[in-house]
């Protein structure tokens, strides 16, 4: 099994190197010049403009290289470049980049259903459509859920994060700033949605809820107010994202997509940012056997490129009639290429098993941070919690559970400092969260990991 990026071969040197007085004079320009035509809503969190990307690094306009544990929210894990992902792209592009597969279609797009309805859980017969963003990927599996059960209400859990789209932003759980903001809400939302509570262990007013009873709470709260027979779909994420990377305590999903078959609604798992390697198995599910009936999937899929997928039971995907589903670039031939390149590099690489070894290594460290803080008398670090390499740190104030949002944000400006890129989620804004692309060295993340204790230590 391959546990070290030693055969990994990188085009940029794995180091990290930032000037002092970064975002340089280039990076500064472009801000300028974004400011005037780009819109205020779309923003960056980091102030430097990217000139390069490889493995566990990005350069900057001005020269600088920071270790990204972000990969772009999830998607860069077999790297932002990855050779085997460049040439398909490059070998495809000079052929034809769009016909429209519904249209005249191709061969890369048949290419990866087939690998999708392999890759994914269960031995049943599958169907597969190829859409462009996760979003879309949501809209879609409902679509779907929705006409071939003939119910309309569906199903989403506290914390809950789908999208940006009207459909999905009703799924989502979080107002500011997806649903609304200060100047306003991007309602109305489309109907039909219903949210219950999810399970988040280390907020459960009773920890020793258990996974099933926490599932019997939501499951009861369905039955009384919508009732089982009228659910087209109960969507989640089997580890949460934006929410705050939070993991329901064993036997919940099972509890859910036991109850949802009994019931006859299809069981969604919106795989967009747990998908693809990143929990140390292909996708998150997996680790408690749970097959669902429809597994959303996105950005961990092409390498970087856009696109997007559905993946599910043939009589469900199938139910829907010719030219019920599609999109003009749906399954982008360029894109597609990029995916099977992506698939080929996670297979050749062990990268699930490579992700398994960054929870490992990065986990001992963290742990032994948070009984040293504690040790100090300030326990700082509530919980630590994740799957392979998506793993998260939940900040409080010390010796409480009261989220600390403002010492997360003092974090990652101190790591971003230092050239580190870390990304933070959480409803309460408190959450810090590791996604390194699942390419990098063991010494890159090492030093990224040591800047992070450090950042902590030092603002705790
Ligand atoms: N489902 C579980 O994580 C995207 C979005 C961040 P799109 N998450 C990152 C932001 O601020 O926009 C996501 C996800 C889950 C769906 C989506 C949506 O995927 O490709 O961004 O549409």
């Amino acid at each position: 099994m391959t546990t070290t990026a030693s055969e990994i071969t990188y085009r940029l040197e794995q180091k990290r190197r930032v000037q002092a007085d970064f975002p340089g004079p280039k990076s500064i320009a472009l801000t300028e010049r974004r400011k005037a035509v780009v819109a205020a809503g779309v923003a960056s969190s980091v102030p430097v403009y990217v000139a390069d990307a490889d493995g566990g690094i990005i350069h900057d306009v001005d020269g600088n290289s920071f270790i990204d544990l972000g990969s772009g929210i999830a998607v860069t894990s077999v790297g932002a470049s990855d050779p085997a992902v460049v040439g398909a792209v490059k070998e495809a592009v000079e052929h034809f980049t769009h016909t429209c597969f519904m249209i005249t279609p191709y061969e890369s797009y048949v290419a990866l259903a087939e690998q999708l309805n392999r890759l994914t859980p269960g031995d049943h017969e599958k169907r597969t459509v190829l859409f462009n963003s996760g979003a879309e990927a949501v809209e879609n599996a409902i679509k779907v859920a929705r006409l071939a059960t003939g119910r309309d209400a569906v199903v989403a859990f506290d914390h809950a994060y789908h999208g940006r789209t009207n459909l999905t932003m009703a799924l989502t759980a979080k107002a500011m700033p997806y649903k609304a903001g200060p100047a306003g809400s991007f309602g109305p939302f489309a109907p039909e949605v219903y949210r219950v509570p999810m399970n988040y262990p280390y907020r459960e007013e009773n920890p020793a809820i258990t996974g099933e009873e926490a599932a019997k709470r939501a499951i009861t709260m369905i039955e009384k107010q919508i009732g089982g027979e009228s659910v087209a779909a109960i969507i989640i994420e089997p580890i949460q994202g934006e929410g705050g990377f939070i993991v329901p305590a064993e036997g919940f999903l099972p509890a859910l997509a036991g109850w949802a078959k009994e019931k006859g609604i299809v069981f969604i798992a919106d795989e967009v940012q747990s998908g693809f390697c990143r929990t140390g198995e292909w996708f998150a599910v997996n680790h408690e056997g749970v097959v669902p009936d429809i597994i959303a999937m996105a950005k961990g899929i092409a390498g970087g490129m856009p696109l997007s997928a559905i993946t599910g039971r043939a009589d469900l995907l199938d139910a829907v009639h010719p030219g019920g589903l599609g999109g003009t670039y749906g399954g982008n031939p360029v894109a597609c290429a990029a995916a099977l390149a992506a698939i080929g590099s996670m297979e050749e690489y062990d990268l699930a098993g490579r992700a398994r070894h960054i929870e490992e290594l990065a986990t001992g460290r963290l742990r032994e941070l948070q009984a040293k803080l504690a040790g100090a008398g300030s326990a700082v670090i509530g919980d630590i919690r994740g799957r392979g390499a998506m793993l998260a740190i939940e900040l409080v104030h010390a010796g409480t559970k009261e989220p600390n949002p403002e010492l997360t944000r003092n974090v990652v400006a101190a790591c971003l400092n230092e050239g580190v890129i870390i990304l933070t989620c959480g409803t309460y804004g408190n959450v810090i969260r590791l996604l390194p692309p699942l390419v990098i060295t063991d010494e890159l993340l090492i030093d990224g990991l040591d800047v992070l204790a450090r950042a902590i230590k030092a603002h705790a």
